[in-house]
């Protein structure tokens, strides 16, 4: 057995440790990749995977059990011995391949681990800036990443986000800095990384099937701050993160910073009336504020939502924490866009505004959505995954005039409007190929001018879609056809 202490570098000695890896996605892929380079003995193991991948690792020389042979405990497996398992963060903690790892006292990793203790395989070493959170964690880290590329660093983003990790420490050239956005899967197998600095943007019921329980889930998220070397920034309107740096081991002289949408105190980011500003990152913090950019700055991003604020404020105090200037700041920001399907305006029609926010994938994101407007035609359902509605439901049911019910998992959805919104009309869309037709029909009955149609399920997209980008283009679709035939 190789004493996986002394594997801390790309230049240690890796060769013969026998490595399996769980999953061959993305992530698996670029580990299995990685680790070939490095010499290792690798054995993939995945329940699916694309033809393609596979032939590629018989190109490497990468052993592998693919599709139902890999279900239960393969003999394979067993015999090959690993010294070291990387798992792909899709598979659950229950998973009987992971039981049978911890069983067997094997070391569990993720490729963020295996990525940390790689990160010198180029002369420059990046810093990491990690970013988690429930929801805003995309859209934040594509602002620090611009914010930093306006400070004149080489920096990409990479991690959930889509890009593996591995992928950017293989970069021939090297990043300064690697802005990395973790989900709690990741982090749920990552032991150990020390992050420049680190940020938890809000925590709300999610992926409570996965980790089992809220606390898990919580637990998980709150790693992300171990270890931070500078700055822990955490968010002064949700008092769960705060906790989560109090209680968090972090490095000496590492400093908790706040953002918020409301004025920022000391060591605070916030807005003072219309402007972003820093109270931060500047000597004189007891008594000023240094000014970063305008409200009219960040109308010109999207529809200005207060999580929009929320996330441009977090990016601020990470960009800010790495030196980044005011002035490169507000540029990068007004030259941001949005992705597609983050309460994107589809059009209006006749006084009636059409969003698409399909990436408001659990109920946190669609409180976000359904906060920012005052009477809403909510399409809403989809796959629940072990979370439940009736909050947001009784929050907000004073805004909505009609819930247009979709998804496969209605019934619960069907029972917490009936339950907690009982002046709302309900309307259920049977499940059929042509959902979205029907749902944009059934809205553009309902909508009275002033109303906004929007599309922020609560839920995940694949019982009737391909994916969240899929169930908002469908959307996009049938709104310009229908209403453009009015
Ligand atoms: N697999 C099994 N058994 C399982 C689950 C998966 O064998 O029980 C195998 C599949 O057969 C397949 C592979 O694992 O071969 C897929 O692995 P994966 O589900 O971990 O997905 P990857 O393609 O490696 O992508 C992952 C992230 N996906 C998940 O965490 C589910 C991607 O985030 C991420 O961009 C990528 O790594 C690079 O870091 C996506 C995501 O949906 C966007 N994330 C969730 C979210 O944001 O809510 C957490």
């Amino acid at each position: 057995m190789k004493d996986l202490e002394h594997l801390h570098s790309w230049n240690a000695n890796w060769r013969d440790l026998r490595v399996v890896v769980l999953g061959l996605g993305v992530t698996g892929f670029s580990v299995a990749d990685s680790l070939a380079e490095l010499g290792c003995k690798v054995m993939v193991v995945a329940e699916t995977a694309d033809e393609e991948l596979i032939d590629i690792l018989d190109v490497i020389g990468v052993e592998h059990i693919v599709g139902e042979d890999a279900s239960g405990v393969p003999q394979g497996l067993i015999e090959f011995k690993p010294e070291l398992v990387v798992t792909s963060p899709g598979l659950k903690p229950d998973h009987v391949l992971i039981d049978w790892a911890a069983r067997g006292s094997i070391p569990i990793w993720v490729d963020i681990e295996l990525a940390w203790r790689l990160r010198d395989k180029t002369s420059k070493v990046a810093e990491w800036i990690a970013v988690t959170g429930t929801n805003g964690k995309t859209t934040t880290v594509q602002m620090v990443e611009a914010m930093i590329r306006k400070g004149g660093f080489r920096v990409a983003s990479c991690g959930n986000i889509g890009t593996p990790i591995l992928d950017a420490i293989r970069d021939p050239e090297g990043f300064d800095v690697l802005v990395v956005e973790l989900s709690s899967f990741q982090l749920h197998y990552v032991k150990h990384i020390e992050p420049f600095a680190s940020a938890v943007l809000n925590l709300a019921d999610d992926h409570l099937d996965w980790h089992g329980s809220f606390q898990a889930y919580a637990d998980a998220k709150a790693k992300i701050y171990e270890n931070t070397k500078f700055a822990c920034v955490y968010n002064i309107n949700d008092l769960a993160t705060e906790k989560m740096v109090e209680n968090a081991d972090v490095l000496e002289g590492a400093r908790a910073i706040g953002f918020t949408t409301g004025l920022p105190g000391r060591s605070q980011v916030g807005f003072v009336e219309d402007l972003l500003c820093d109270r931060a990152f500047l000597d004189d913090r007891a008594n000023s504020a240094l000014e970063i950019a305008t409200l009219e700055d960040l109308s010109n991003i999207g529809v200005l939502t207060p999580h929009l604020m929320a996330n441009a404020a977090a990016a601020t105090a990470l960009a800010r924490s790495f030196g980044i200037q005011p002035a490169e700041i507000r540029q990068a920001l007004i030259e941001f866009r949005l992705d597609a399907h983050r309460i994107e305006l589809v059009g209006e029609y006749g006084g009636v505004r059409w969003i698409d926010d399909s990436k408001a994938t659990n109920p946190h994101a669609a409180s976000a959505s359904l906060n920012s407007f005052e009477r809403v035609v909510w399409i809403v359902g989809g796959l629940l995954k072990g979370v439940d509605l009736s909050e947001v439901i009784q929050k907000y049911s004073s805004r909505f005039s009609t819930a247009i019910v979709i998804g496969k998992d209605r019934q619960p959805v069907l029972e917490s409007l009936a339950a907690n919104a009982p002046e709302c009309q309900i309307i259920e869309i049977s499940d059929s190929d042509q959902v979205m037709h029907d749902a944009v029909k059934a809205a553009k009955n309902s909508a009275k001018p002033g109303d906004v149609v929007l599309l922020a399920p609560a839920a995940a997209s694949m019982d009737q879609f391909r994916d969240y980008a899929d169930r908002g283009n469908q959307f996009a679709d049938q709104v310009r056809i229908q209403m453009e035939q009015i």
